[in-house]
């Protein structure tokens, strides 16, 4: 059985998939760590340390302590809080990064690190954007984006790391919510739609971003993990995506359940200028020929999903 780290499991992707990996593989063989203290399902189902991945040390310590084989590296800030604490975002998405995959080349554990459609900027192809293809993003969180998916194939090619990731659109979830990325609209419009019937938009309409629903960046976390690795030519920074929207395909999803959900917009130019520099929809087909990767929401199931559990959430 497996023996699992995961850095940061207190951000939006970290809380849901510790649970989805003590489900699979048992709670005691998966240690959730992150900077901050924790109470809650993340402490009552499972071990639970605090652990700072900008320290070498405390990461080798918990690795040996923990005998842990697998580190699933979520810790990083999201990429419109990254523009206003640039060297914050440096400091834990390189030398995080850094040093969590010198300890795996010395200890011989795999490493999860998720990339994101902030890899790409405004010189890249931005309708199908390939597996393959200009990476020059204009905001911190994609520099460090990049050189992470860089600094991983490194450390697969020169020391043999089984260093293995994807590159995650925006994700929506009922459960946790985002912390300061340029796709957050994507969660709060839904929370809005049950608490006040109304949403103002922060990017404008017509701006398409791939998206996709948690649980199958969930699956998409596990399943790049558990793939056979003879088959994989890419092993980092996957391109997986299952929607490309703009909000006004959101307006219209809740509108079929809630006739009277209405929207504006109020732009943010930070967050809008972030947006026009990534993809409008990615080229998944690396990760469905490699590890067979198949996304399972629609629009129109994720937003009944949502809006059920939204309902009992917030009534
Ligand atoms: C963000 O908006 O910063 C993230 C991402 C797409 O990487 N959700």
């Amino acid at each position: 059985m497996k023996r699992i780290i995961v850095t940061g499991s207190q951000g939006q992707i970290g809380t849901e998939l510790v649970q989805a990996l003590r489900e699979r593989y048992g709670s005691e063989n998966v240690l959730a760590t992150d900077i901050r203290e924790v109470q809650g399902s993340l402490r009552e189902t499972g071990p639970f340390e605090i652990l700072d991945c900008t320290q070498h040390h405390s990461i080798m310590k918990m690795v040996k302590d923990f005998k842990a084989d697998t580190i699933y590296h979520l810790a990083a800030l999201l990429s419109a809080v990254a523009e206003e604490k640039t060297a914050l975002a440096w400091d834990v998405g390189m030398n995080g990064l850094f040093y969590v995959l010198e300890v795996a080349r010395e200890t011989g554990c795999s490493v999860f690190f998720p990339s994101s459609i902030g890899a790409f900027g405004l010189s890249t192809p931005q309708d199908k954007t390939p597996q393959d293809t200009i990476q020059r993003p204009s905001t911190m969180y994609g520099v460090t984006k990049v050189a992470g998916e860089l600094l991983c194939d490194y450390y697969h090619k020169r020391f043999g790391v089984d260093t293995r990731g994807v590159r995650y659109p925006g994700i929506i979830s009922y459960k946790t919510l985002p912390g300061g990325g340029t796709t957050d609209y994507a969660v709060d419009i839904y929370y809005k739609a049950i608490t006040d019937g109304r949403y103002t938009c922060y990017l404008k309409e017509g701006t398409h971003l791939d998206m996709m629903y948690m649980p199958d960046a969930l699956k998409a976390a596990i399943d790049i993990m558990e793939a056979d690795p003879s088959r994989l030519i890419h092993r980092n920074c996957f391109n997986v995506t299952s929607l490309s929207v703009a909000p006004e395909h959101f307006l219209s999803a809740i509108r079929r359940h809630y006739p009277d959900f209405a929207m504006d917009y109020k732009i943010d130019s930070v967050r809008q200028s972030i947006a026009e520099s990534w993809p409008n929809s990615m080229d998944d087909s690396a990760a469905r020929d490699e590890w067979d990767w198949q996304p399972s929401y629609t629009m129109e199931s994720m937003t009944i999903d949502m809006l059920e559990n939204l309902q009992k959430k917030l009534k």
